[in-house]
């Protein structure tokens, strides 16, 4: 990973660092722990959803192959790989995730459970594993954006990043995307700020990720963990506030920071979505929406898209 990226963030005013630094080993396993949560409500959520409807999923699609950008544990994708196993007896899977460690713990734990297996895992980022997914075998491929990952994202990154899944489809495919919907603030601020703290190790985990990464002496004693709802632009966003007057080396990158008592860095946003507005914005990319799924309360949805042809790619 390119360093003076995560350094051109910790130049600006207000400091940032790009949310995918979250997830090193220790980060997984962390990130992990907070799907377990009982104020973390998505997790548990989106996987009742997809037990409702992986059947469905499953038959509208026909067989294909599932390409999953941020796989993780791959947990709610196992509710998906049991619905094709069932309904077309074969199952081709490509996780695809920054961490390498989890990547494989994964796919070993997969191969044993599912014998019929292909599997083929691939460890980057979603721009650089689009760009080489390995040519599809079945007759159909669906790509799975699970979690609200994709809440990551600012509206104009999002942008882009609906674009690399349209270039990355063929007309017909399929595009699987699980989103966070608006709710309760109280509700949503909870569940960024667990009682266990986890969520605060989590967050203040990046900067231990630097200093492994970048040979940095952040000390994360002397930040605390900051989380709250901004109503305006709908997303919750979490940052790090420095409790002293400080500075940090990344010796890798012969970097140097200096942060202000009080000052913060930012590190994530998750955006929270209104589900006819992102229907419209997804079928704007030629993903179109074919069935969406929610939970009694709408807290998240789940929307099944498949790519239309444009222009010349039309019969
Ligand atoms: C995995 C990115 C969807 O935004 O809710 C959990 C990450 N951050 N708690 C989210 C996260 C803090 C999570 N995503």
């Amino acid at each position: 990973m390119k360093g003076w990226i995560s350094s051109r963030g910790l130049q600006q005013t207000p400091k940032y660092l790009p949310c995918r630094y979250f997830y090193d080993d220790r980060g997984s396993q962390l990130f992990e722990q907070i799907t377990d949560l009982p104020e973390y409500y998505p997790t548990r959520i989106e996987q009742s959803i997809l037990e409702n409807c992986a059947l469905d999923i499953a038959r509208l699609t026909g067989s294909c192959e599932l390409v999953e950008l941020g796989s993780g544990s791959s947990r709610k994708t196992r509710i998906l790989l049991e619905a094709y196993d069932t309904l077309h007896n074969e199952l081709q899977y490509c996780p695809i995730d920054v961490s390498a460690g989890i990547l494989k713990t994964t796919a070993l734990d997969l191969l044993n459970s599912y014998p019929r297996l292909k599997l083929c895992g691939l460890a980057g980022t979603y721009e650089q594993a689009l760009a080489q997914l390995p040519p599809r075998e079945l007759e159909n491929r669906m790509l799975i954006f699970l979690g609200s990952t994709i809440g990551n994202l600012n509206q104009e990154e999002c942008d882009r990043f609906l674009t690399l899944i349209q270039q990355a489809l063929e007309p017909g495919e399929f595009f699987l995307l699980g989103v966070d919907l608006q709710k309760d603030i109280s509700i949503i601020e909870a569940a960024y700020n667990d009682a266990q703290g986890i969520t605060a190790a989590f967050n203040l985990n990046i900067l231990n990720h630097l200093n492994w990464r970048f040979q940095g002496n952040f000390d994360t004693d002397q930040f605390e963990h900051w989380a709250f709802y901004n109503p305006i632009k709908n997303q919750i966003e979490m940052h790090l506030r420095s409790l002293t007057l400080q500075t940090a080396r990344l010796e890798v990158l012969n970097f140097q920071v200096a942060l202000e008592e009080g000052e913060t860095i930012h590190t994530e946003i998750s955006r929270k979505f209104h589900l006819p507005t992102l229907m419209a914005t997804l079928e704007a990319k030629a993903l179109k929406p074919l069935q969406t799924w929610t939970d009694l309360n709408a807290w998240f949805g789940l929307v099944l898209c498949q790519r239309q042809c444009i222009g010349a790619e039309c019969p």
